[in-house]
């Protein structure tokens, strides 16, 4: 068996590293090495303390979230049982901790009668991000250390602290400096506390509400904030157990809490996400041999809100960017809007007046594309027309250094198309950002035909760098995203010709979770931006004259959206507001159309506009566009506000069953007549899978 525990005496000291790389994730094998390492230091009578430590690693970060859904979970020692234990050892018992301690990593920590910590050491609670509580004395022990308020924000925002707020909070009782030998600082702080009397592990009683009503404020905030997600209120209630139960009934109702959500959907769509996220940086022809280009200066084209918030990810990375406009004025406007976001920054707390300083320092404006010969990495983000873009690439071909990455952060166009301008289609690949560039967190790297590999990895490391998670697409219409959001979309205006309101529809969708409705949606991004989009492939969805109908009515009436305070809604401020003229427009235009208009149920819009999207999804599996489903998943996750607690939509579509999918487009398509059979086919791969009998959406 790997040896995944090293024991080591230090005079009085037993020394137990943890060395399960890469993480030191507590799974069956660990528990129990770890176990029997703490029995023999507990039973030895010359160890008068024990250190535990990550040996060359992080100290934890915490269960195997590969073993959930499997007995190895429960498999004794479970986490549980060996935390209770360990804080039964009558020694000194520190946790030494360095890198991560997260979710039972912090639990372990918080079993020891004492921690002592690297100073930029993360420590948190991130269980409900999995759906889950933490399930081994976290929601007991921690307020117990803390406090329930601050307990109960790091366990319900997820988000890791560092150490050094740790130290504040008392949840760490010794700080070591970054380049200090943290393993000699606990070995001193260690024979301090041998003369020291242990402090009295948490107290066994229970802590007492907070505050009158503290809880049931708590559970209608939290509703109100994460409507429909569960282990928020899980948490919740398992922090309650601690404020009315001693120790060991809290710890109980904890485990009850924790094995139900554990089987809950909602955990095991987080968990696809969670391994989703790992998977997506794995690329066909592309590993840790792949030569990366160095990226040590970035050049953006165009200082719109797009490149504006493209260059300050790479600024916020200390990366210098020269950002090119054509006009002074514009670029003037671009460069103040740059610092007006980060004054909002500022004034937000999240920025200092210095850091202020010093990105806007790394930032360069210049109307000349000579200044961009030394770029390692230029991003074009101009108007989102072809032939704009290909000028725009045979001028950087011309003036690019040899190497240069080229990217353009198309949203829809051909990527191959721009690439063939060049004499280095190697070195052209698509970055698409997504709106506001410097918050959203998807990138879509969009691989055309002849990108080198290098490229493709260069750009995937250099994503990661800028706190972005990248998803690789193939070039087709839209990529992933946008490519789904047509047939997604067209069946929303579909249903709105058809008798729906834009309000009942969006209605049905935020109710499922998603962040905003479609056409909220498209009052933000602008209806204007939608129907020059259209405008570009009018010959390709000509034969529909219904297909985006009502939107192009809109735009003809110059209702672009919130920007025009009148859209698919009408705005008084940042009030959305349903309009009554809207649904007569489409009134009119139905009858124009022919079209029979109906009540419509809220399921009818669930599935057609569902159905539609995940039918678009597996189509991009099976043309290779999208490498694995968890790929689409993420997409829509990250850059469309599908909800994580749901998996993202080809997750979403296994839990609802595909046999369930495949019959209700069967069943809309033959009730809709001829605009059923123009637009709601189901996807061959979606027929093969059912057809075999699978669960799973897999390419096949
Ligand atoms: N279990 C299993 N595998 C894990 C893991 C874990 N907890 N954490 C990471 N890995 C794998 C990951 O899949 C990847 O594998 C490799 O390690 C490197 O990870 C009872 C219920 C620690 C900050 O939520 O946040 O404890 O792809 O690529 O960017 O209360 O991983 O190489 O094959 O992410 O440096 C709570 C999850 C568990 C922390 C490192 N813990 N991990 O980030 O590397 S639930 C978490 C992370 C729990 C108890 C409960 C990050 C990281 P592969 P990586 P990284």
């Amino acid at each position: 068996m790997l040896q995944l525990i090293d024991y080591r005496r230090d005079h009085e000291l037993a020394l137990i590293g943890l060395c399960h790389s890469p993480v030191n994730a507590l799974g069956h094998e660990l528990r129990q090495a770890l176990a029997s390492a703490c029995q023999q230091a507990a039973g030895d009578p010359a160890v008068r303390a024990i250190i535990l430590h990550g040996q060359q690693l992080s100290f934890s970060a915490g269960a195997d979230i590969g073993e959930f859904g499997t007995p190895l979970t429960w498999q004794a020692p479970a986490l549980p049982q060996l935390l209770d234990d360990l804080a039964r050892i009558d020694k000194p018992l520190l946790a030494a901790i360095d890198g991560v301690a997260l979710g039972g990593g912090l639990e372990l920590a918080l079993a020891c009668s004492h921690r002592i910590a690297r100073a930029d050491a993360r420590l948190g609670l991130p269980e409900v991000r999995l759906g889950l509580l933490p399930g081994a004395g976290g929601t007991q022990r921690l307020p117990r250390l803390v406090g329930v308020e601050a307990a109960l924000e790091m366990m319900l925002d997820g988000q890791p602290l560092d150490a050094r707020k740790g130290h504040a909070l008392g949840l760490v009782d010794r700080l070591v400096e970054p380049d200090a030998d943290l393993l000699a600082q606990a070995c001193g702080f260690a024979r301090e506390l041998l003369d020291t009397p242990l402090p009295a592990r948490p107290a066994q009683s229970p802590l007492g509400e907070p505050g009158n009503d503290f809880f049931r404020l708590q559970e209608a905030q939290l509703a109100a904030r994460k409507p429909g997600q569960e282990a928020p209120q899980r948490v919740l209630a398992a922090v309650r157990a601690a404020c009315e139960l001693a120790l060991p009934e809290g710890l109980a109702r904890e485990q009850e809490l924790f094995r139900q959500a554990l089987a809950s959907p909602q955990a095991t769509a987080l968990r696809h996400q969670f391994f989703a996220e790992r998977e997506a940086l794995k690329i066909p022809g592309i590993d840790a041999a792949t030569p990366l280009r160095e990226i040590a200066r970035v050049a953006v084209i165009g200082a719109g809100t797009m490149g504006g918030g493209i260059a300050m990810n790479f600024v916020n990375a200390g990366i210098p960017v020269t950002l090119l406009e054509v006009k002074p004025e514009a670029l003037d406007r671009g460069l103040a809007q740059i610092r007006k976001n980060y004054e909002i920054s500022l004034k937000r707390g999240k920025l200092s007046p210095a850091q202020l300083e010093q990105r806007m320092t790394l930032l360069r404006g210049t109307l000349d594309y000579a200044d961009l010969a030394d770029a390692d990495l230029v991003i074009e983000a101009v108007f989102e027309n072809l032939t704009i873009k290909q000028t725009v690439f045979r001028t950087l071909d011309e003036v690019c250094k040899p190497g240069a990455i080229l990217a353009s952060n198309t949203s829809t166009l051909d990527v191959d198309q721009i690439a063939a301008v060049t004499r280095r289609p190697r070195d052209v690949v698509g970055l698409h950002f997504f709106s506001p560039a410097n918050v959203m967190r998807l990138l879509e790297v969009v691989r055309g035909r002849e990108t080198a590999p290098d490229v493709l990895a260069t750009t995937l490391r250099i994503a990661k760098r800028i706190g972005k998670l990248p998803v690789v697409s193939g070039v087709c219409f839209g990529f992933i995203g946008n490519r789904m959001l047509e047939p997604y979309a067209r069946e929303a205006h579909r249903l709105v010709l058809e008798g729906a309101s834009p309000a009942q529809v969006d209605r049905v969708l935020t109710g499922l979770g998603l962040a905003m409705g479609v056409f909220a949606m498209y009052d933000l991004a602008g209806i204007d931006i939608g129907y020059l989009v259209r405008e570009a492939r009018r010959g390709e969805i000509a034969h529909d004259p219904g297909y985006f109908r009502l939107a192009d009515e809109l735009y003809a009436q110059g209702r672009y959206g919130q920007k025009t305070a009148r859209g698919f809604y009408r705005y008084e401020g940042r009030e959305r507001l349903e309009d009554p003229e809207v649904v007569q427009i489409a009134e009119r235009l139905a009858g124009e159309l022919g079209i029979r208009r109906r009540a419509i149920g809220d399921q009818e819009i669930h599935d057609r506009c569902l159905f539609m999207l995940i039918n678009e999804g597996i189509q991009l599996l099976d043309e290779g566009i999208a490498l694995r489903s968890g790929d689409v998943d993420l997409v829509w996750i990250n850059g469309y506000g599908f909800p994580a607690w749901r998996g993202g939509p080809l997750h979403y579509a296994e839990h609802l069953g595909l046999a369930e999918v495949l019959g209700g487009i069967r069943a809309y398509r033959e009730q809709l007549g001829a605009y059923g059979e123009m637009w709601l086919q189901p996807a061959p791969l979606l027929e093969r899978l059912v057809a075999a009998g699978k669960t799973r959406i897999e390419a096949c």
